[in-house]
């Protein structure tokens, strides 16, 4: 975070209050005698939560970027599954499918993809399970992208949707963001089956989890859809 404004500083100092607070009720939730009550009680916290990150979310932040000496050699493998059973998508039948506020609904090939101007970034992927590794990755940006097909950038989610039945969405913010990017490419060459074939999503400003591999379809909608670790209870803006 580099620039601060007096609502954002305000906002901050209720954040550290609250989790100040969670911190001396949360120690015993463990065996509190209802854990549907607990349950709830973090659910609430974590919507709320979604409100103050994004609040406090700068759109013009930018991830960290690092030098080529840098990044992690092999990459590392996250899925809800073996690395093993990664999806094989065809590429000739493969086809990024558009969905709601869209203006140009056809579904794009990858080659029409990789007729856009690609940008590369040298970025961190940081998840959850409490490791992080630095990458490059290289494809369209999101927003360059969304602006080709006519999409409603005033709408509130950009929703994703998996060849191995994976999902995830993000606000509209992000997508925009500049980092933002639909990769297409891993160290200078297209994505492996079990690192996101033939497209991902790259948005270093989020946790790993919100990164989806192997897309099969976008939408754009006011509608929220969550996400598959989402709906299992992490917070759903979860920057990083
Ligand atoms: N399709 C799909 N995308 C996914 C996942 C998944 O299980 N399926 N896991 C997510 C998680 S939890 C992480 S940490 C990153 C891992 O990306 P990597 O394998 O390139 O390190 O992918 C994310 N995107
Ligand atoms: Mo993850």
């Amino acid at each position: 975070m580099t620039t601060f404004d007096p609502a954002r500083r305000k906002l901050l100092g209720r954040a550290l209050a609250f989790g100040a607070l969670t911190m001396l009720t949360g120690c015993n939730f463990d065996d509190l005698q209802h854990p549907d009550l607990a349950d709830k009680f973090l659910r609430l916290m974590s919507g709320w939560n979604n409100e103050v990150q994004a609040a406090l979310f700068n759109p013009h932040t930018l991830a960290p970027t690092f030098k080529a000496s840098e990044i992690t050699r092999p990459p590392r493998f996250n899925a809800f599954y073996d690395i093993t059973r990664a999806p094989q998508v065809d590429l000739a039948k493969w086809r990024l499918e558009l969905g709601g506020l869209i203006g140009d609904k056809r579904a794009w090939r990858i080659d029409q993809l990789r007729a856009l101007p690609q940008e590369s970034q040298i970025t961190r992927l940081i998840c959850v399970e409490g490791w992080r590794v630095i990458g490059q990755w290289s494809g369209v940006p999101l927003r360059h992208f969304l602006r080709a097909v006519g999409a409603d950038t005033r709408a509130r989610y950009v929703a994703f949707k998996c060849a191995d039945g994976y999902y995830t969405s993000i606000d509209m913010e992000s997508a925009l963001h500049p980092q933002t990017i639909l990769a297409l490419d891993f160290l200078g060459a297209p994505l492996t089956a079990p690192f996101g074939a033939p497209v991902r999503l790259r948005v270093p400003t989020k946790l790993g989890f919100k990164n989806p591999k192997s897309i099969m379809a976008m939408e754009v909608t006011n509608r929220w859809t969550g996400g598959y670790w989402e709906k299992q209870g992490y917070n759903w803006f979860s920057g990083s």
